[in-house]
């Protein structure tokens, strides 16, 4: 134990706040790692098709990723840099396909068991998704509300075999997969029959979602959106249809903090969320005057979701993954920035003198309570990340940067 925790400890015990318990719920929380930031949401297919779906990675730093060892070697030295156990998260067309031309609608567990296997060796459990974009069969911006049925049904057999796999994923290594559906659905322009796309959706979704899965294996999940590139005047999977669906089938509801008007907070949503759905995933990501997916910083936004998944006592029904991809930093940095940030943000949440602040809100003492807020700001929360980090066996905050570095010059750079 080091001096400033000592100091952190004391300071934090006289608000009423227990460290040792916050490090150990701290410990215990996985966080989501999505593959896509080390090769800028490439994958393996074979196919060099564009990325599509209104998503976009610009940047072009050294040392993409170009192959599942790559991809692996990057994951390692990533998570060598960031406290704790997490889970990984994939998309569809990350499998390990042999150099196979393997379509979308047929892909199978075993294009996924050397990743189970990889994941297991490092206790880690899964996350999934489902990809519905970057494919001829999506070029026109329309997957499973699509009005030709054998596009639709394409899309449905991918998502059914998406769900096999996620559940798979989840019965071998014991801890629930969420499967999350996104799909980029939408109209540059003015639609003359909303509502038909939609119904289409909700059947597609029913179709793909028939089979039940115990939830002890796996999860549904899908997340909504407000507009896109190219679906700038229409998304069919908007969040009042999502939400909707969601509450009506049970499913868990994905909330992308990039996904709403720029004013609009998904901390604010999740109190009243999870009133009505069983669970939620979040993707915690940052837009930038748009769903520009920056990477995930200590901030203000940031802080708001974690405040409130702990204050909601939300955080055993939620599921926090990561969405983010700039292609413009180095990539490995981009992962342990974005991930290191959510977790300080949710250790500041777990500091936060609960207790005293509910009492203040109860009493009508609102004066107390924001003389609170701030003294909380003002708490050396630091000293005890950094002993987090240190229990953790992980690099402090000055130190990570120059083992991204060498990796940088070692590895990266002789690609
Ligand atoms: C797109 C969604 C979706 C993707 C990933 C790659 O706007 O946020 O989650 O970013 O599936
Ligand atoms: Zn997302």
């Amino acid at each position: 134990m080091t001096a400033p925790y000592d100091f952190a400890r004391e300071s934090y015990a006289s608000l009423g706040v227990d460290t040792e318990a916050v490090l150990s719920t701290l410990a215990q929380v996985a966080i989501s790692l999505h593959c896509w930031q080390g090769d800028d949401v490439g994958g393996f297919e074979n196919a060099d098709g564009e990325l599509g779906g209104g998503l976009a990675v610009t940047g072009n730093y050294l040392g993409k990723a170009r192959t599942l060892a790559e991809l692996r070697q990057d994951l390692d030295q990533a998570l060598k840099l960031i406290p704790g156990t997490h889970r990984l998260n994939l998309h569809a067309i990350y499998g390990d396909f042999g150099g196979e031309t393997v379509d979308r609608d047929a892909i199978e567990v075993s294009h996924f068991q050397s990743w189970i296997d990889w994941c297991r060796e490092r206790k880690m459990g899964m996350d999934f998704n489902p990809t519905c974009f970057g494919h001829e069969k999506a070029d026109d911006g329309l997957t499973l509300s699509h009005p030709d049925t054998s596009v639709r049904d394409f899309w449905i057999e991918h998502c059914k075999r998406s769900r096999e796999i996620g559940r798979a994923m989840g019965q071998q290594l014991g801890s629930p997969t969420v499967t999350n559906v996104w799909i980029p659905d939408g109209m540059k322009d003015l639609p003359a029959d909303r509502l038909s796309y939609r119904a289409r959706l909700e059947e597609s979704l029913n179709t793909v979602f028939a089979e039940d899965i115990p939830a002890s294996e796996h999860l549904d999940a899908v997340e909504s959106k407000l507009f896109g590139i190219g679906s700038e005047s229409f998304v069919v999977g908007s969040h009042e249809f999502y939400l909707g669906y969601a509450i009506k089938k049970q499913k868990v509801l994905c909330l992308d903090a990039g996904h709403f008007h720029p004013t609009e907070s998904i901390a604010d949503k999740i109190s009243s969320v999870l009133l009505s759905v069983p669970h939620l995933l979040l993707h915690v990501s940052r837009g930038v005057r748009w769903d520009s997916d920056h990477v995930v910083l200590l901030d203000d936004p940031t802080k708001a979701i974690m405040q409130e998944l702990v204050r909601c006592n939300a955080l055993p029904k939620t599921h926090i993954g990561l969405d983010f991809f700039d292609a413009s930093i180095n990539r490995i940095a981009a992962w342990v920035i974005g991930t290191r940030a959510a977790q300080k943000a949710l250790l500041q949440a777990l500091l936060e003198p609960a207790e005293q602040l509910k009492q203040a809100e109860l009493s009508g003492d609102y004066t107390t309570r924001l003389a609170l807020f701030e003294q909380a700001k003002a708490m050396p929360w630091s000293a005890v990340w950094e002993e987090f980090c240190q229990r953790q066996g992980t690099p402090g905050e000055a130190a990570w940067l120059k083992e991204v570095k060498s990796y940088e010059s070692n590895v990266l750079s002789q690609r």
